[in-house]
C-alpha cells in the first residue's frame, strides 16, 4: 500500500488538504463514539477527560498548584481544551502520513486509544468496563480511516475522486454528530440524577473513624473504605439512574398493611446509622470484593413492624428497579441487626453505583442474599414460593457471611529483609464478631497476633504482628476466632455455592 516514490504523485500532493481533512473526520468520529459509549453504559470518565485529570495526576503537585492559581478555576476546561487541540493536530498528522504511509496514521490512532485506555484504567476508582468507550473509538478509527481515505488513493495519473471523499466525510461527520446527540439525549436522565443526589442534603452524619481501629501498618486495606474505592458487583451494565421523586417502595405480601414508602416519608423517619463490612459471596480467599463503610438509613424492622409481618413468612423477596430479586431470611432482618434500608454512605447520599436512591444493608449476610441496590420492592413471603436471581443460578439460599481473614501485608511474593516483619491483614465475621487472629509461618504453630479496636461484631477487625524472617523463602498463613469460638477453617471450598473458605496463605522471601 505504501508508496516508495521519492516524489510522490502531484495529485496526491493537490489533495493534501484532504488527506489531513480524512485524519481529523476520523478522529471526531472515533471521539464521537467513545462519548456516546461512555453515556450510554454511565461511565463518568469519556477518554479526554481521562487524559486530562490522568495529567492532572501526572503532574508534580507544585506545577498543578501553580497552574490553577495563575488561571483559576479555568484550570480544568483549559486542559481538555489543551488535549482537544493536541488530538486535531495529531488527527490532522496521522490523516497527512496516510498518504503514503498508512502504517504510521494507523500507529498514531492505535498509540492514542493506548494513551486513553492507560489514562481510565489507572484512575484509583477504575473499572475494567471503563475502558470500552476508548476500544469503541478504536475500532471506530480504524474503521474509518480507510473508508474515507480510499476515495483519496489513486494510481498516479487518475484523479482521485474527491466527490466520494467529500460524500463520505460528511456522511461520517453527520453520524457522529446524531451518536452524541443520542448520548447527550440518552446520558441526560443519568447527569440530572447525579445533579440532585449533589444538591440533597440528608440529616445525616459522618462520625470520624473511632479510635484504635487502625494497627497502623502501611500496606493494609484502610478500616473504612472510601465510596470510590468500595468494590462493585452488580448485574446491569447501565445503573439505574432514579430520581428520588420517582421512587418509592413498597412492601406487601404476608403483611397486615401493605406499604408504600415515598423517599420523603423514608428519610423524615427515624434514622439509623452504623459502620458495617459488605462483602461478596465471589470473594476468593485473600480477594477484595469486601469494604467497611458508615452506612446511615432507617431500620428495616421498624418498617416490617408497621406493616405487620404474618405468621408462617420466613424470607423478604428484595426487588430492585432493574429486575434483580433476591432473598433475605426474615429473621436476619428482625433480630435486632441493624438491617437498614440505607439512604446514605460514609455521610453522603449512596453513590448510583451503590443503588441510589435506597439499597438495603443487613450485617452478617453476603451482598447477592440482602444487599439489594435499587430497591423498590419489598415482598414478606416464603422462601418455598420463590427463587431469587443468583439461587436460580446456583447459588445456595441462604448466604450467612463465612469466617474470613487476609494478609495484607506483606504481599504474596514480597521480598523482605531478615529479622523481625510486621505482618497483618483483616478478618471478618459480621454479627459474629472477631474474637482472635492467629498466624502461622512456615507450618509452625498458629500464634496470637494484635487486633484492632472496633466499634461493634458488624466490622471487619484489622490485625498486625511480628514473625521472624530469617533468610530465605517463606509461607505465611493466617486464620480467625470467632467471638463464639468457630476457629476458622482450613478446609478450601469454592466460592460457589456460598462462599470460599480456607486459610490465607502467601509466599515471600527475606534476603
Ligand atoms: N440491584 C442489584 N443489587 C445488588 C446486586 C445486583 O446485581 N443488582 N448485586 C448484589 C451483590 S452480589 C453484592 S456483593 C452487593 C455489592 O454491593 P456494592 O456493589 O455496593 O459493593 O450488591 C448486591 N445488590
Ligand atoms: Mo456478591
Amino acid at each position: 500500500m505504501s508508496r516508495k516514490t521519492d516524489e510522490p504523485p502531484r495529485r496526491i500532493h493537490r489533495l493534501g488538504f484532504g488527506w489531513g481533512a480524512a485524519g481529523i473526520v476520523t478522529g471526531a468520529a472515533g471521539l464521537g463514539v467513545s462519548l456516546l459509549a461512555a453515556d450510554l453504559l454511565g461511565i463518568r470518565v469519556n477518554p479526554v477527560v481521562g487524559v486530562a485529570e490522568a495529567i492532572i495526576r501526572l503532574t508534580p503537585g507544585h506545577v498543578v498548584e501553580k497552574a490553577i492559581s495563575t488561571v483559576g478555576h479555568a484550570d480544568k476546561p483549559l486542559l481538555v481544551t489543551g488535549v482537544l487541540i493536541a488530538l486535531l493536530v495529531l488527527f490532522w498528522l496521522a490523516g497527512r502520513a496516510a498518504a503514503h504511509h498508512p502504517g504510521r496514521a494507523l500507529a498514531v490512532f492505535l498509540g492514542l486509544a493506548a494513551v486513553g485506555a492507560t489514562a481510565v484504567l489507572t484512575r484509583p476508582d477504575a473499572r475494567p468496563t471503563d475502558v470500552i468507550p476508548v476500544v469503541a473509538g478504536g475500532v471506530v478509527w480504524l474503521a474509518v480511516l480507510p473508508f474515507l481515505t480510499t476515495p483519496l488513493r489513486v494510481p498516479p495519473g487518475e484523479q482521485p475522486s474527491r466527490r466520494t471523499f467529500l460524500i463520505r466525510s460528511a456522511g461520517v461527520l453527520v453520524g457522529t454528530a446524531v451518536g452524541v446527540g443520542v448520548g447527550q439525549v440518552l446520558g441526560r436522565g443519568r447527569r440530572q440524577v447525579e445533579t440532585t443526589r449533589r444538591l440533597l442534603r440528608l440529616p445525616i452524619t459522618l462520625p470520624p473513624v473511632p479510635a484504635g481501629v487502625s494497627v497502623r501498618l502501611r500496606g493494609i486495606a484502610p478500616w473504612q473504605t472510601a465510596a470510590t474505592s468500595f468494590y462493585r458487583v452488580d448485574t446491569t451494565i447501565v445503573p439505574p439512574a432514579i430520581e428520588p421523586t420517582d421512587w418509592s417502595l413498597r412492601i406487601h405480601g404476608m403483611v397486615d398493611r401493605e406499604l408504600r414508602i415515598s423517599y420523603q416519608d423514608l428519610i423524615g423517619r427515624q434514622l439509623t446509622e452504623d459502620w458495617i463490612t459488605l462483602n461478596c459471596v465471589s470473594n476468593e480467599v485473600g480477594g477484595n470484593l469486601i469494604g467497611n463503610a458508615w452506612w446511615s438509613g432507617v431500620r428495616l424492622a421498624d418498617l416490617l413492624k408497621e406493616a405487620g409481618v404474618q405468621a408462617g413468612a420466613d424470607a423478604i423477596k428484595q426487588t430492585s428497579q432493574d429486575g434483580f430479586t433476591c432473598g433475605t431470611p426474615l429473621a436476619a432482618v428482625t433480630d435486632g441487626r441493624n438491617a437498614m434500608l440505607a439512604v446514605g454512605m460514609n455521610g453522603q447520599p449512596l453513590p448510583i453505583e451503590h443503588g441510589f436512591p435506597v439499597r438495603t444493608i443487613v450485617p452478617g449476610l453476603y451482598g447477592y442474599v440482602s444487599a439489594c441496590k435499587w430497591v423498590t420492592d419489598i415482598e414478606v413471603t416464603k422462601f418455598s414460593k420463590f427463587t431469587a436471581y443468583w439461587t436460580a443460578l446456583g447459588w445456595s439460599e441462604q448466604g450467612p457471611v463465612k469466617l474470613a481473614s487476609r494478609i495484607d501485608v506483606p504481599r504474596d511474593g514480597a521480598h523482605v529483609g531478615t529479622g523481625p516483619l510486621r505482618v497483618g491483614g483483616a478478618a471478618w465475621k459480621q454479627d459474629t464478631g472477631i474474637e482472635a487472629v492467629q498466624v502461622s509461618l512456615d507450618g509452625g504453630a498458629w500464634t496470637p497476633v494484635t487486633l484492632g479496636r472496633v466499634p461493634s461484631d458488624d466490622t471487619w477487625v484489622q490485625w498486625s504482628g511480628t514473625v521472624e524472617a530469617s533468610k530465605g523463602g517463606h509461607e505465611l498463613r493466617v486464620r480467625a476466632v470467632s467471638r463464639t469460638g468457630e476457629v476458622q477453617t482450613g478446609a478450601l471450598a469454592d466460592v460457589l455455592p456460598n462462599g470460599a473458605t480456607g486459610w490465607h496463605t502467601i509466599r515471600f522471601s527475606a534476603a
